[in-house]
Parts: C-alpha cells; sequence; structure tokens
C-alpha cells in the first residue's frame, strides 16, 4: 500500500488525522493557481510508502480519514464565501477527528481554518507559524494571503500566544515586523534556526506559547519557509530559507505534540511547480505530520 491509497482507504472513525482539501487563490497577493494543488498532492502521496523508517512507525496504524475538497473560489469574485466554507467544513472535521490537516490553498485559508478549530473545541489556543513572512499586512484590502496573523490577532488571539518560525530577512516591511513585536508575537528568525538549530528552535517557540497560556496549538506551514530552490511553486519563497529536512523535522515533531489539534500546508502553487519539488515536499510534510502523531505518547490523550 502506497500512501495516496492509504488516505484514500482510510476511514476511521473518530480518526487520529482528519485531511481536508481547500482549493482557493483568489485571496492571493501574487498570481497564483493554488488552488490546483490539493488534488496535486494526494496524487503526489502515490510516490511514497506508509513506512516512516527513521521513526519505525508505519502510517498503516494511524486511522486517517479523506473529507475530500471544500468548494473553492474559482467561481467567486474573491475568496470571502469559500473562507467561510472552509471555516464550517474544519469545525465539521474537528467532530471526525483528533487532529485536522487542511491541504491549500493559499495561506489565507489559515483564519478561517484555526477560527473553525476553536469554534469546535474551545479553549485557549495559540498559532505557530513556519513562514518567511509575519502575514501582518495591513487589512485595507480585505483578508489576503499576507493578512492571516494579523486577521487572528485582532480577532482576539493574544500576540504573546503567536509564534513565527523561519521568518526570512528580506520577506518583510519594517511596519509588519513592528506590528507583530508591539503584539509580543514570538519571532524566529532563519538565522536562528540556522544557529540553534530547528530542534532547540521549535522547543523555544513551543514553550513561549505554553508559558503564554496555550492549551492547543494550530500549526500554519507556508511552504514559502522553504527556501525557493525548493520550493519553486510558492510565489513567495525565497533564497536562504529553511531545508526541506528541517521543515520535515519541524512538522514530525510538531505532529508529536499533544496540544497541536490542526495544521494547514499552504501556498503551493502546483501549476507552477518544477519537477514536482514542491508538491512533492508538501506531501512528504503531510506524512511527517502524520508520522508524528502516529507517535504521540500512548499514555496521554490524542
Ligand atoms: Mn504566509
Amino acid at each position: 500500500m502506497n500512501a495516496q491509497e492509504w488516505l484514500a482507504h482510510g476511514n476511521g472513525v473518530p480518526a487520529d488525522v482528519v485531511v481536508l482539501g481547500a482549493p482557493i487563490s483568489k485571496a492571493s497577493i501574487s498570481p497564483s493557481n493554488a488552488w490546483s494543488t490539493p488534488p496535486a498532492v494526494r496524487a503526489a502521496l502515490a510516490r511514497f510508502p506508509t513506512w516512516d523508517a527513521e521513526h519505525d512507525t508505519d502510517l498503516g496504524d494511524l486511522t486517517v480519514r479523506d473529507l475530500g475538497d471544500v468548494e473553492g473560489d474559482r467561481d467567486d469574485p474573491d475568496a470571502r464565501d469559500a473562507h467561510a466554507r472552509i471555516q464550517a467544513a474544519v469545525t465539521e472535521a474537528a467532530r471526525r477527528g483528533r487532529c485536522v490537516a487542511v491541504i491549500g490553498g493559499d495561506n489565507s485559508l489559515t483564519r478561517p481554518a484555526m477560527h473553525g478549530l476553536v469554534a469546535a473545541h474551545g479553549g485557549d489556543w495559540g498559532l505557530l507559524t513556519l513562514d518567511a513572512h509575519h502575514d501582518c499586512r495591513p487589512l485595507d484590502g480585505g483578508p489576503r494571503n499576507g493578512t492571516p496573523v494579523r486577521e487572528l490577532i485582532e480577532a482576539g488571539l493574544p500576540g504573546e500566544r503567536v509564534a513565527q518560525v523561519g521568518i526570512h530577512p528580506f520577506g518583510n516591511a519594517r511596519e509588519q515586523a513592528e506590528w507583530a513585536h508591539a503584539r509580543h508575537v514570538h519571532v524566529y528568525p532563519v538565522a536562528q534556526v540556522r544557529k540553534a538549530g530547528i530542534d532547540t528552535t521549535l522547543a523555544t517557540a513551543l514553550s513561549a506559547l505554553v508559558r503564554s497560556g496555550a492549551s492547543r496549538i494550530y500549526v500554519d506551514v507556508d511552504v514559502d519557509v522553504v527556501d525557493r530552490a525548493f520550493a519553486p511553486a510558492c510565489p513567495a519563497s525565497m533564497p536562504g530559507g529553511l531545508l526541506p529536512a528541517e521543515l520535515l523535522r519541524a512538522v514530525h515533531t510538531l505532529g508529536r505534540n499533544p496540544r497541536v489539534a490542526g495544521i494547514d500546508i499552504t501556498e503551493v502553487d502546483a501549476e507552477a511547480d518544477v519537477a514536482g519539488v514542491t508538491v512533492r515536499l508538501a506531501a512528504a510534510a503531510l506524512l511527517a505530520f502524520c508520522s508524528g502523531v502516529a507517535g504521540r505518547p500512548k499514555s496521554r490523550p490524542l
């Protein structure tokens, strides 16, 4: 059984991981066909086995459920209606399983997806982003793929319950960095990952969120956090980003963390990919997260 078959045939109730596609790209600041990515990621899973040798884990032991794709925004003037559909679908998905994994789609889906989880579970949430950007742009143009973190904070998420790993030195206007800093967002630039290592950086970021009161954590993976050489299908990826191995290690660690109840993988435009490099990385990230979930300490609730 390959990973594509594993995902297609999974029907666990409740599932350990519920997968949902969010094919949207109308809110993208740069031209993007990220709507095309969820089916491309599912197809790329056929390239992978379910066996994770590094962690001695077979994903076949994990119950998974693919709910398919939410209706996207291709036929709509903007992403607003699709955002509402994504939020409702994530709330429904959260009732069917322990972790929800949303495959985008552009990064604007992070606000409705996280709100969908908060609506399902309540509690004190934190947000951890793996992203080259703060995504704290002003909201005068409405929700875009550069605004979800600002939207979430302005809707009530305390800034100190946001941790951003992999911020790129040339990824943001000064105003956005200052906006995040003024709200006490925990920022871990890519240089810090390079110096301290991804494990230490992630442990520091997670403990900052917990110290700030987060009992549940939502993870936003914007694949443009990865170096453009390895993420050519992301409109805003740049040279000098994280390495694929660092991203995969990070999402595995996050999957293992019992506080993590949701993840999204965003910003890949499958139509702009080169040799399947980025889509296959997104597929690998989904599998690494699932392998982490499978490795959660058994004595603690998922
Ligand atoms: Mn982003």
